[in-house]
């Protein structure tokens, strides 16, 4: 069905394996538009996380496809740079839970597609970093937006001005990932907390991720009414009923996300 990605369920997770062996994963605009399309298709009552990786040992993503951007002018480059920020956009605001799972190379586009997941986990063999300034380009998939909120502003522009890699273990130490595992147990660990995830009730952890992701830039009064107003909704759903009652009755809640 796609060329560049490959589809996996496992019970209420998604994979999505990103698959361009020739070029490390790197992502062109065709696999960028595969995302997309699968982002749209995706199907929120059936599936409670999703899981993004690269395909192979070696690489997650090495970035945007250097031979695709090397002949772009200004305004295709343009271009190009929202077609990728809109995608990972996409991530970041789909409704459950995304979790990287960082198998090697996460440069450029790689680290930035990375960081619009909500939790990052990487192999022991990782290495990320914004090598753009090195080719005469900024990372342009939101990068100097996404990095700086997560490691801080010293840091990112530390990384994004030199361009330098980063190991898993430097990663790990500034926050840019949850957790370093040996490669092998990777996907493991990702499925052990997507399905942590998927065990509680689904519109309460969506209802959540909105929250951290709308509360964070917000002045705290604002911030604070719209947790309120999200707090107040989950009481119109079944789950909330049932998760109190099996509480409160010392049973077990299989949540429906109604
Ligand atoms: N784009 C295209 N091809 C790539 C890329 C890439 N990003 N990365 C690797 N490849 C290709 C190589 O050209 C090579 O192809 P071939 O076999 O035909 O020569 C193949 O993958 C294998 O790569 P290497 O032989 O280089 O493998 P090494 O193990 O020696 O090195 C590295 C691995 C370190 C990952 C190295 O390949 C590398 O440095 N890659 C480029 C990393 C990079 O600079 N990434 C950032 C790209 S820019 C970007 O992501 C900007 C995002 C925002 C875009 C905004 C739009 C305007």
């Amino acid at each position: 069905m796609y060329e560049h990605l490959k589809i996996e369920e496992r019970g209420m997770v998604a994979i999505m394996t990103i698959s361009a062996p020739k070029s490390l994963n790197a992502l062109n605009s065709d696999i960028l538009r595969e995302i997309g399309e699968y982002l749209d298709e995706f199907d929120t009552q059936r599936f409670r996380c999703l899981i993004v990786t690269g395909d192979g040992e070696k690489s997650f993503v090495a970035g945007a496809d250097i031979s695709e951007m090397a002949t772009l002018g200004p305004q295709q480059g343009e271009h190009f740079g929202r077609t990728g920020a809109e995608v990972f956009r996409q991530i970041e605001t789909l409704p459950c839970p995304v979790i990287a799972a960082v198998n090697g190379f996460a440069l450029g586009g790689g680290c930035e597609l990375a960081m619009a997941c909500d939790i990052r986990l990487c192999s022991d063999n990782a290495r990320f970093g914004q090598p753009e300034v090195g080719l005469g380009i900024i990372p342009g998939f939101s990068g100097t937006v996404r990095l700086a909120r997560l490691v801080g502003m010293g840091m990112a522009k530390q990384l994004i001005f030199t361009g330098k890699n980063i190991k898993a273990d430097e990663a790990l130490r500034i926050g840019l990932v949850n957790a370093v595992v040996p490669q092998a147990e990777l996907m493991d660990k990702a499925l052990e907390i997507a399905n942590q995830i998927c065990a509680n009730a689904p519109l309460a952890v969506s209802a959540a991720k909105l929250c951290i992701n709308t509360c964070y830039d917000m002045e705290a009064e604002d911030a604070i009414a719209f947790e309120n107003h999200a707090f107040g909704m989950c009481f119109s759903t079944e789950d909330q009923k049932n998760g109190m009652q099996a509480f409160l009755t010392k049973g077990k809640c299989e949540f429906v996300g109604k």
